[in-house]
């Protein structure tokens, strides 16, 4: 088995001289022996300009920033491995889908959308699912995102829907928000627009963590066989750990509580060994079954249900190592839809198109010249041999000729006309008039949102009812609220009525020949609940004087065999008296986190009874989250008005094996909607 790993030995020629036991130099490798103050005239005399040491230390600084992404602009990021489960060959020649035994180095890149780099992780938004497969053959990104389908059909509405949803020009406001009036006046004027907003109003626009959401290629793309039969094929990217979300009010929260929620997650997760992992599937078409389906495969704003066309697992991707430098590599990343592989090809989906062009052109700007290849993130693990010469920020010391052909340099570097390995464009026939025309085949806007609400369980639907109810009621136009709902009417009269009823708008009349989709189960978080492992969930014991020791152990030994992370949380940081009158240790200071912060909490025999800890547990309550009570504590549960018997709640006097299951399996089904509200 082949499982080094080239990246990571890549990375290692790159890095910076190792700073420890050495002196400070600058930049040009000469000692310095003083950075505190600068040369001048006398001690408070003007600084000369011969302070070379203080003159570079400032322009470096001066020039730090670089632009940042016109949209996905929030990122984290992390290196890992992908692996095929068997060779791929009967679909596909790209190398990296071959070998079982061969790991593919890879880069992913998750971030948000509409908002700049230091905007919170956990608003309602669109995230970005980005993957670079360093692959021997050359690099190859998959430039997904957490929803299948995107706003638009045609990239040259790009800039329009961006400069709708981004903050508005007057006064950069709102912040990572969508919840305004040129998004909304935007979607209701162009209904193409409808179906992602959908899923953008759903949970899944408010992940409870990276490693807990799906990516999808959204584009129909083209797998290629050594013999040049092609097949259509949609990606698609299924977390172990299961799709999971917050409740809008805690994401809410969350975002001035620990702005860096997801970031943070990510990083912890694989620094503490429980590395993320999703498993790749595809979608497959024959090229014969193109115009098989009641849409256009090459519609990016359409799913191809997976009850149509199941999806087939072909390998998984485990994510194993940080970035060691932010800059480095999270933000000098540059993806781009055109870096295919053998055996990888485009349709003519008009927005993958439109990519395969602005990709490279944003990096231009963003990275300042045409070298970013060059960056130590960017650069492949194969041999890179072109004639592209200087430029900004070259690296590399060519030698020999810069041309082809060349007598000169021995006809190098040679052009693979008969290599089998080269990159051949799949020949395709085709022809027709040149117009600017939308297809008549991408015309339905409304049978798939009908499809996906319907998909939706009932608690899902709630959801999206409020989400819709927020969004709008943050619009100042009231003729942009209501002609959102009129689109609304023309997917489902129910929905729109609920949803107009929140704004205080009249129902809209029912829409003649409305959609009627069949219902795609495959499309409900009920259903994509994972390995039902608990590993990784945050579970807070409330600890204070006087607590029963013993429960905290046998509740903590239980979860963390099942991979939970387990904090106790007291009234300081330090150790509280337990109930034998020994020191037992805080984990943290319940003054410096918060209740949303966690999965569930727990009360051992003893947990305090004050204000802080009553409005914690309500917290978790009415969130939806596992709440559990031992001993004492158990009244302390009951006092505060949570039934016993309502889901997800447990309470026992010990710390029995029946107390720990139902815990467990409580963590397990994340959130338990079907609960009675919390108690005033
Ligand atoms: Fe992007 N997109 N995009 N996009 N996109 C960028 O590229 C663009 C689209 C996506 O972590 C930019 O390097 C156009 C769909 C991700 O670095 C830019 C169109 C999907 C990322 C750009 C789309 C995406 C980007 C900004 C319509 C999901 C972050 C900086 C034709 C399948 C990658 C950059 C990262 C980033 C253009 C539509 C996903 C400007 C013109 C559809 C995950 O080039």
């Amino acid at each position: 088995m082949t499982h080094k790993d080239p990246k990571q030995y890549q990375r290692d020629t790159h890095r910076a001289a190792d700073p420890s036991g050495g002196a400070l130099t600058t930049d040009q490798g000469v000692t310095v022996d003083h950075t505190d103050d600068s040369l001048t005239v006398g001690e408070r005399g003007p600084t000369l300009m011969e302070d070379f040491h203080f003159r570079e230390k400032l322009t470096h600084f001066d020039h730090e920033r670089i632009p940042e992404r016109v949209v996905h602009a929030r990122g984290s990021a992390a290196y890992g491995y992908f692996e095929p489960y068997r060779s791929c060959a009967e679909f596909t020649r790209a190398a990296f889908l071959q070998d079982p035994d061969v790991r593919t180095p890879v880069f992913v890149r998750f971030s948000t959308v509409q908002g700049p780099r230091g905007s919170a992780d956990t608003v309602r938004d669109v995230r970005g699912f980005a993957t670079k497969f360093y692959t021997s053959e050359g690099n190859y990104d998959l430039v997904g995102n957490n929803f299948p389908v995107f706003f638009i059909q045609d990239g040259i509405k790009f800039p329009d829907f961006v400069h709708a949803v981004k903050p508005e020009p007057h006064n950069e406001v709102p912040t990572g928000a969508s919840a305004h009036d040129t998004l909304w006046d935007f979607v209701s004027l162009q209904p193409e627009t409808l179906h992602t907003i959908f899923w953008l109003m759903s949970d899944r626009a408010i992940p409870r963590s990276f490693r807990m959401m799906q990516g999808f290629g959204v584009h129909t793309f083209r797998f290629v066989t050594a013999e040049g039969r092609a097949t259509l094929v949609k990606f698609h990217w299924t977390p172990k750990l299961g799709v999971h979300s917050l409740v809008w009010d805690e994401a809410q929260e969350i975002q001035g509580r620990d702005p860096d929620y997801h970031r943070k997650d990510l990083w912890e997760a694989i620094a503490s060994g429980a590395y993320p992992e999703y498993e790749l599937g595809v979608q497959l078409v024959p090229e014969e079954d193109e115009f098989a389906f009641d849409f256009d495969l090459l519609d990016p704003t359409k799913i191809i249900p997976e009850e149509q066309v199941p999806v087939r697992p072909i390998g998984r991707m485990v994510l194993n190592r940080n970035p060691d430098n932010f800059f480095a590599e999270t933000e000098q990343v540059a993806f781009h839809t055109a870096n295919v592989v053998p055996g990888i090809d485009f349709t003519d989906d008009p927005l993958l198109q439109a990519r395969n062009f602005s990709y490279l052109d944003t990096q231009l700007i963003r990275l300042g010249g045409p070298n970013f290849s060059q960056l130590p993130v960017n650069q492949p693990v194969d041999a890179v041999r072109t004639n592209q010469r200087d430029g900004h920020g070259q690296h590399a010391i060519h030698t020999g000729t810069n041309y082809t052909p060349n007598s000169l340099g021995g006809g190098c570097p040679a052009v693979g006309g008969g290599d089998p390995s080269a990159f051949r464009h799949l020949r395709t026939h085709l022809e027709g008039q040149k117009l600017r025309k939308r297809s008549a085949s991408f015309e339905d806007h409304y049978t798939q949102p009908a499809l996906f609400w319907r998909s939706m369980s009932g608690w899902e639907q709630r959801h999206m009812v409020d989400a819709f109810r927020f969004e709008l009621g943050k619009c100042d136009s009231r003729q942009v609220r209501a002609r959102t709902v009129d689109q609304l009417a023309h997917v489902d009269h129910e929905l729109a009525t609920a949803v107009a009823d929140g704004l205080g708008i009249a129902a809209p009349d029912r829409v003649d020949g409305l959609p009627d989709p069949r219902p795609s189960p495959a499309l409900s978080l009920e259903n994509l609940r994972g390995d039902g492992s608990i590993a990784t969930r945050k579970v807070a014991l409330l600890v204070g004087p006087g607590i029963a020791a013993d429960d905290c152990t046998a509740v903590r030994e239980t979860l963390e065999a099942g991979g939970a992370v387990v904090e106790e949380l007291g009234p300081a940081f330090g150790t509280v008296t337990d109930a034998d009158g020994k020191p037992h240790p805080v984990d943290k200071a319940l003054s410096t986190v918060a209740p949303v912060l966690y999965d569930a909490v727990v009360l051992p025999g003893g947990a305090p009874d004050d204000e802080p800890a009553r409005r914690f547990v309500r917290d978790v309550y009415r969130h939806g989250k596992t709440v559990a009570a031992l001993g004492g504590a158990a009244s302390v549960a009951a006092s505060l008005g949570l039934p016993e018997s309502a889901a997800g709640v447990t309470a026992a006097a010990a710390p029995d094996e029946e107390f720990l299951s139902a815990l467990t399996a409580d963590l397990t089904h994340h959130r338990h909607w079907d609960r009675p509200p919390v108690p005033a």
